[in-house]
């Protein structure tokens, strides 16, 4: 059942276990694939779709799940993330027990960083028994998609399970970067196998899929904490992580596992079949498609959805603004194109791309296939095909990238598919000068 289709007595229900809820966000992973766009930043905290984080699509899943206490576990170059957090959702009355709030590690009585997920949580336990919870959630603030984790919720308390794991059908082919589960007929977790590198197990009946763990756990707060203390009271044969070593070993000592299957809320709310969104972009070309996929007429991911809204950080920016560059005349041309405030197209022609807050374009430049972040300015008769191009970069008149893939290899990441990555801040002039 939806939230919207439950009598009185599921509803209150429901809220009240909610409300016994305490989130964790894990928000301290590197990102490695996704270099250089996480060279000065953690992964949660990439600019996706224009205007967002990657974090805020989960976020937003928690305000809409009714989750109102939320921590966010950061850690990898955290700056960004933590000021993205202070100034975009720092809007809940602390005095009534809401709040999204970030948490870096090195504040308990050991000072040292988080060594795996699970010493992530085991690091903030004082925090179980302060908030007085029944109910943790553990969320990962890497991944895309629409979910109403009251649904989870729910199934979790009626099942009487110790633990559930979100889950969703992946490719055997992928079967190697994800938890992959066994169930049986009640949805009990009978098998685990963390990122399998061969014979991973198929779902009966179906050939060549998985049932993948998204990284997302409920658990219930007693059983949580003695797994913890058991883990962090271990000296060897434990990364502290909850993929490697506490989900298995619950499985294996048969401790009630389950799994709860994945609703797509956005495939709910537009009345469609589709296969469910759910999308972990954790490579330069998942990242690339998943934002691409955004300009398409008919998105997989519709960012448009008035039942789901995903919230951010609302810039201060004017309107984006298309103008007839004088005095040559050439009036721009933007299509199949997502255009953030305080962006002017002067004379340009933009096709399949994002362009970002504050971006500025010349007069006869083609930007195509392309991904534009805040702050960049292209000057004219300038090309970019297939080309991410991260913040505050200018890029002076004349310059191609994308057209040459050997020459942008000489000084950009490009990637298998061919999209080549600019970074942040990178100084074309001083390349000219030297
Ligand atoms: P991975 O995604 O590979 O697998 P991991 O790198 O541990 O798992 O990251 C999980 C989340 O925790 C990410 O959001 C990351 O940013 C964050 N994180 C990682 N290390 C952290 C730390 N030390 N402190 C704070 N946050 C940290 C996991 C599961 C798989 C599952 C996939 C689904 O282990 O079983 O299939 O997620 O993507
Ligand atoms: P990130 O995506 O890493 O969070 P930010 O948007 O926070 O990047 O930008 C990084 C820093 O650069 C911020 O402190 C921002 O204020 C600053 N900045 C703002 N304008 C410019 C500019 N024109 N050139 C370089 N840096 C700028």
């Amino acid at each position: 059942p939806t939230a919207q289709s439950l009598d009185g007595e599921s509803m209150i229900d429901r809220t009240k276990h909610q409300k016994a809820t305490l989130t964790f966000v894990l928000a301290g992973g590197r990102g490695e694939r996704l270099s250089p766009l996480t060279n000065g930043r953690a992964k949660p905290a990439v600019p996706f779709g224009g205007a967002y984080r990657i974090i805020d699509f989960t976020l937003s899943n928690t305000i809409h799940s009714g989750l109102r206490r939320v921590f966010v576990l950061t850690q990898y170059q955290a700056y960004s993330l933590e000021e993205h957090l202070r100034y975009a959702w720092n809007f809940l009355p602390r005095r009534l027990a809401q709040f999204i709030v970030p948490r870096p590690p090195q504040h308990g009585g050991s000072g040292a960083w988080y060594r795996g997920t699970a010493d992530a949580i085991s690091q903030n336990l004082e925090l179980l028994e302060q908030e007085q919870c029944s109910h943790v959630l553990i969320l990962s603030g890497d991944h895309i998609y629409k979910m109403d984790y009251g649904d989870m919720l729910m199934d979790h308390v009626k099942s009487g399970a110790k633990c559930t794991i979100g889950a969703v059908e992946i490719k055997t082919e992928e079967a190697s970067r994800f938890g992959i589960l066994e169930i049986d007929q009640e949805s009990r977790v009978t098998g685990f196998q963390e990122k399998p590198k061969t014979n991973a197990t198929e779902i009966p009946g179906k050939p060549g899929r998985c049932l993948g763990s998204m990284g997302i756990y409920i658990f219930e707060k007693d059983e949580l904490m003695r797994r913890l203390e058991e883990d962090m009271a271990k000296t060897s044969g434990t990364n502290h992580d909850f993929g490697q070593d506490v989900l298995p070993a619950m499985v294996a000592d048969g401790t009630k596992v389950i799994t709860h299957s994945f609703r797509d809320v956005g495939a709910q709310n537009a009345g469609s079949d589709d296969a469910p969104y759910w999308r972990d972009v954790g490579t330069l070309d998942a990242y690339y498609d998943a934002n691409l996929d955004l300009c398409s007429v008919t998105p997989q991911f519709n960012l448009y959805d008035r039942n789901w809204p995903i919230y951010t950080l609302w810039h201060n920016d004017p309107p984006a603004k298309t103008v007839f560059a004088e005095p040559q005349g050439r009036s721009a041309h933007v299509v199949d194109s997502l255009l953030c405030n305080g962006s002017i197209v002067s004379g340009s022609r933009v096709r399949r791309s994002i362009l970002s807050n504050r971006v500025y374009t010349g007069e006869d430049s083609d930007i195509e296939d392309s991904i534009i972040m805040s702050g960049v300015e292209v000057g004219d008769h300038v090309v970019l095909k297939k080309v991410i191009v991260d913040k505050w970069v200018k890029i002076p008149s004349g310059t191609q990238v994308g057209v040459d893939l050997e020459e942008d290899r000489k000084r950009f990441t490009v990637t298998e598919s061919g999209i080549v990555v600019v970074p942040a801040g990178y100084d074309f002039s001083a390349r000219r000068r030297a």
